[in-house]
Formats: structure tokens, C-alpha cells, sequence
């Protein structure tokens, strides 16, 4: 059979200025789900084709021919792409239409109004068997892997569009379980790879020619020891990539050991969930983290040269628009090099949808909108277009020209210029937005600011 993987990308991130935009802030990586089922059916002698939406216009034409099976990946804000591009599979193919990842997993029955079969959960165990007819249910629940090295490694040969960052996952979940986060629950419970595993995914991944590496664990210093043999292993084997991207917490600096061996690994750029640094905050949102712990963290990585990206989530119901100007404002004094702000999101499945959908506080039910970037709720202390200003604000004060020429004293040029990139993408993300608000009836951001988005009435209406 033929078997083509899609990962959709909603509309704003197929328009040129936004891929554009994109380009400053990293290098091309892939979702490996579709790589690892992929390799399963290939191997079992299908033909496989996989193509991301979100580095390249695809031309649905040409690359619908002859397929007898499309397989969807859908997070939240791609979810609506992924039933348009299923309908329309549907209607104009012969083709079968299964559904997967992490929206699916939530809501299965909205998906399978879309899809001929929705596979909730991870998909290993069942994917052959749904794809050749053995397992028939409109809604599969399959069962998480228990041991990590059965799971085949993701085979980019059959990855179609751009990619020139491997992807790496040496477990899966996280110990912690904080109120707003997806992954936690998807993957659940918490998993790792034996090294040896790790290490022979490396080897490979150095002989395919990358020369970019992130590890995408959710926590991949949960483990102290753990993640110190693999930088051990990664040194010893001269596994070390130019730049290599992971995932920590703020715990990560109580083990100067495993800083060490960070840095000698050139794992080089670590996203950190700062938050917040409103403690009430932190513990709302069940963070299990202190304001001490982001001090120290940051101080840590400066002495180890490992560049910070602080993620800060907005709007946590004890923040006032005063706390996420300092949160900024210290991620600036703490010498972080990146600032990722994300606008505090329900997703379905999380304990904060829960929550606010029992108090009548979310405001739309257009999934495309639930991407971190946009306000879907009513916050506890200002306005919803509040929030959202206070998001633009922070990219807009971190990312500045003279921060861009700091950058470029510290790290070099090639990364100061990067970041006058994004400062331009910040200006003109705010610009943008600004005008849609006050011009652009119908979007989001118009009824965002005239309070046209509803509370409990438009919750109800919309069967939330
Ligand atoms: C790599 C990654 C990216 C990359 C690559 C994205 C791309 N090429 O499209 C980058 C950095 C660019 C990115 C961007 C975004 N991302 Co992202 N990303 C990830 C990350 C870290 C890893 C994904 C991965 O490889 N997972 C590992 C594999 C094993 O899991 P999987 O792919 O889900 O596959 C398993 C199952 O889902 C299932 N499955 C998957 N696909 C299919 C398909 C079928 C048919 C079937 C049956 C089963 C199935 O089986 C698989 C094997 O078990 C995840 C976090 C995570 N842990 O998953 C976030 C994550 C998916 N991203 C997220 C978000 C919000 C975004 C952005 C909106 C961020 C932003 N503000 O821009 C954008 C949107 C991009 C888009 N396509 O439109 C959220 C989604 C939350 C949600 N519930 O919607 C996540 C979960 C992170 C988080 N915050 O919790 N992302
Ligand atoms: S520490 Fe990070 S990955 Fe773990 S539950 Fe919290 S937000 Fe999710």
C-alpha cells in the first residue's frame, strides 16, 4: 500500500513572512511520530512518503496520486487543518483517512467526525494492524509502549520535505505533572531508553550527516545520572554535534557534574520553564519550583556557557500585568538568550481546561487560536486584549537592538544577527497585530479587543 503521513501547520505558519520570521529563531526539525510509524509500516513492506506543512507549500495535487492511506498528526492549533485536509482527502481520493497525535488523543470523537479511524495514544503498538484492516474500530485506544527500545528509530529517508535538525527522544513524559502541560498526560508514565539505544540513534544520525541534534524529552535532565551517562557516552564516542538543543528544568544547576559534562557534550541550548517569578504563581500552576532555583539556574548556564531560552507562561491566574514585566525584565538580567513567552493555553486534557471550562472562562473554541500565542481565556487580573498587549510587550522589549549587539559581543555575529532578526520579527508581529485589532473585523484579534470573544454564553453555545 501506499501510506502518506502529513503534520499540518495551521494557516498563519504556512504564509511566507511567517516562515520567515522562523528562520531566525532555529533550524528545521521534524515531529518524529510519523518518522517511527513510518519506519513500522515500511518495514513491514509499504511504501511511506512523510510531509510537514510548515517549511514548504505542498502541492496536494501531485502528492494525493495513488495513495490508499493518509495518516494525519494533529496537535491542538493544527487540528482544523487537519480535519480540512482530511475532508477533503475523503471527498476527493478513494483514500482511507486515519487520525492521530495529541488533539486526537483528547477529543477522539471530534476527530473521528473527520477520519475514517482516530488512534488515541501512541501509535506503535497498532499502527500496522489499523493500517491493514486487522483492527477496525472508528476509535482505537492504543496501549503506551512500556519498554522505549522495541520503537524503531525515526527513518528521515522517508521525510519529504526540509529538515536539517535530528530529533531525538531518549524518554518519554515527565516525573511532574504541572497543571497547563500536554505532554505529561500524552505520555504518560514517565519513560527512558536504555543508553546503549541513545548512543546507536546518535551513531547514526552522525553518519546520515546532521549536524544539528536536539534531544525533544520534555525533561531531559530529569535523571541527573541518567543524562549524565549519555554526555559521558556522547563525549567518549565523539558523538558531539555543532549544536545540540534540549528541554530543563531549573533543578538542572544543583549538579555542577552534570553542567560539566552539558558543556562538554555541547548540548548548547536548553528551553528552562521559568514561568513565572510570582511564587504563588508557580505553585498555582503546580510547578514545584522556587524564585531561588531561576536565579541560580541562570547563573549556572552563564558559567557553562550553555545559552538559556526562558519560557515564561503569561496570564497564570496570580500574575498581574506588573509580574510578567519583571519575569521579563529578569530573563534580560539573567542573561537569557532567547525568550520564549507563551501565552498560558487550556489545552484539552489539562487540568487549567478543566478548570476554566468549569468556571465559564474560555473564550473561543477555534482550536487554531490554542497555539501559546493567543489569549483563548479570561484572565483573572486584567482584559483579555491585556494579556495579549502584555504578550507583544514582552517580545517586543526583550528583543531589541541593543540587546541584538550584546548577543553578538558574547556569542559572535552570526548569532547577534540572528537576533536582530527577531527583534525585526517582534516589531512587525506587534505592528501587525496592533492593525488587526483595530481594522481586521472578523479576526480574532478585532473581537480579542472589541470583547466580542464570549465567557460561560459562548462556551455553552459552543458545547464546550
Ligand atoms: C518537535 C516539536 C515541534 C517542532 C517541529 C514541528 C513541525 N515540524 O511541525 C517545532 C519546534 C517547529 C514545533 C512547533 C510548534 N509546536 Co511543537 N512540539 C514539538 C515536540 C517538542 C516534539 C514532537 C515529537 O517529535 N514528539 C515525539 C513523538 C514520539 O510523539 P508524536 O509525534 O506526538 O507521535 C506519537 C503520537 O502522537 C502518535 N501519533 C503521532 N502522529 C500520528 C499520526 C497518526 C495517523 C497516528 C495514528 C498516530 C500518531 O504516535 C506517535 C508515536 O507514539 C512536542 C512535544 C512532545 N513531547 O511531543 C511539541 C508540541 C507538539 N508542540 C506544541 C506547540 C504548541 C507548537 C506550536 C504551536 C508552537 C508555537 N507557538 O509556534 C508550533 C506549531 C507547529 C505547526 N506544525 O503548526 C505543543 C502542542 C500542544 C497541543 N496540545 O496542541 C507540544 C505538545 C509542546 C507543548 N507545549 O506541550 N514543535
Ligand atoms: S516540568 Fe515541563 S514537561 Fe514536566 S510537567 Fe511541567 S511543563 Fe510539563
Amino acid at each position: 500500500m501506499k501510506i502518506v503521513f502529513i503534520t499540518p501547520a495551521s494557516w498563519l505558519r504556512r504564509q511566507r513572512f511567517y516562515r520567515l520570521g522562523g528562520s531566525f529563531y532555529g533550524h528545521t526539525n521534524a515531529i518524529t511520530g510519523p518518522l517511527i510509524l513510518g519506519h513500522i509500516l515500511k518495514t513491514a513492506g509499504h511504501q511511506v512518503e512523510v510531509y510537514e506543512e510548515l517549511y514548504t507549500t505542498l502541492n496536494y495535487k501531485r502528492l494525493t496520486k495513488g495513495v490508499d492511506v493518509f495518516c494525519l498528526n494533529a496537535m491542538t492549533s493544527t487540528a482544523p487543518r487537519a480535519y480540512e485536509l482530511a475532508d477533503r482527502f475523503r471527498r476527493e481520493t478513494g483514500a482511507r483517512v486515519i487520525l492521530g497525535g495529541i488533539h486526537p488523543s483528547t477529543l477522539p470523537e471530534e476527530a473521528a467526525e473527520h477520519a475514517d479511524q482516530v488512534i488515541v495514544g501512541e501509535g506503535e503498538r497498532v499502527i500496522l494492524d489499523v493500517v491493514e484492516g486487522r483492527i477496525r474500530d472508528a476509535v482505537v485506544r492504543a496501549p503506551c509502549v512500556e519498554d522505549l527500545d522495541c520503537v524503531p528509530i525515526p527513518d528521515y529517508s522517508i521525510l519529504k520535505t526540509r529538515c536539517d535538525t535530528a530529533n531525538v527522544m531518549s524518554s518519554r513524559g515527565c516525573p511532574y505533572c504541572c497543571s497547563f502541560c500536554t505532554t505529561s498526560r500524552m505520555f504518560r508514565p514517565y519513560r527512558r531508553r536504555s543508553v546503549e539505544s541513545v548512543i546507536a540513534e546518535l551513531r547514526c544520525y552522525k553518519r546520515l550527516g546532521f549536524r544539528y541534534m536536539n534531544f525533544e524529552d520534555d525533561n531531559f535532565t530529569a535523571d541527573p545520572d541518567y543524562a549524565k551517562e549519555i554526555c559521558r557516552r556522547m563525549i567518549a564516542e565523539d558523538l558531539v554535534f555543532r549544536e545540540t538543543f534540549f528541554f530543563g528544568r531549573t533543578d538542572l544547576y544543583r549538579d555542577e557534574q552534570l553542567l560539566d559534562l552539558l558543556e562538554q557534550a555541547h548540548l548548547n541550548r536548553v528551553l528552562v520553564g521559568i514561568e513565572s517569578l510570582n511564587q504563588q504563581a508557580l505553585d498555582q500552576v503546580e510547578k514545584h519550583q522556587r524564585v531561588a532555583d531561576i536565579e541560580a539556574c541562570g547563573a549556572a548556564l552563564a558559567r557553562h556557557k550553555i545559552r538559556l531560552i526562558a519560557s515564561l507562561v503569561l496570564g497564570i491566574d496570580a500574575d498581574t500585568p506588573e509580574d510578567i514585566r519583571r519575569s521579563v525584565a529578569f530573563a534580560r538580567q539573567i542573561g537569557a538568550y532567547q525568550l520564549q513567552p507563551a501565552i498560558l493555553t487550556p489545552f484539552p486534557g489539562t487540568a487549567v481546561y478543566e478548570q476554566y471550562r468549569e468556571e465559564g472562562r474560555i473564550l473561543t473554541r477555534d482550536w487554531e487560536q490554542f497555539d501559546m500565542m493567543n489569549v483563548t481565556f479570561q484572565p483573572k487580573h486584567m482584559t483579555a486584549w491585556e494579556l495579549q498587549e502584555e504578550f507583544m510587550r514582552s517580545s517586543r522589549t526583550f528583543y531589541d537592538i541593543r540587546s541584538s549587539f550584546q548577543i553578538m559581543a558574547r556569542f559572535g555575529p552570526a548569532y547577534g544577527l540572528r537576533r536582530l532578526g527577531l527583534a525585526a520579527a517582534a516589531k512587525l508581529g506587534t505592528f501587525a497585530e496592533g492593525v488587526a485589532a483595530e481594522l481586521g473585523r472578523g479576526s480574532y484579534y478585532y473581537s480579542l479587543k472589541h470583547g466580542e470573544t464570549g465567557t460561560a454564553g459562548a462556551q455553552k453555545a459552543e458545547g464546550l
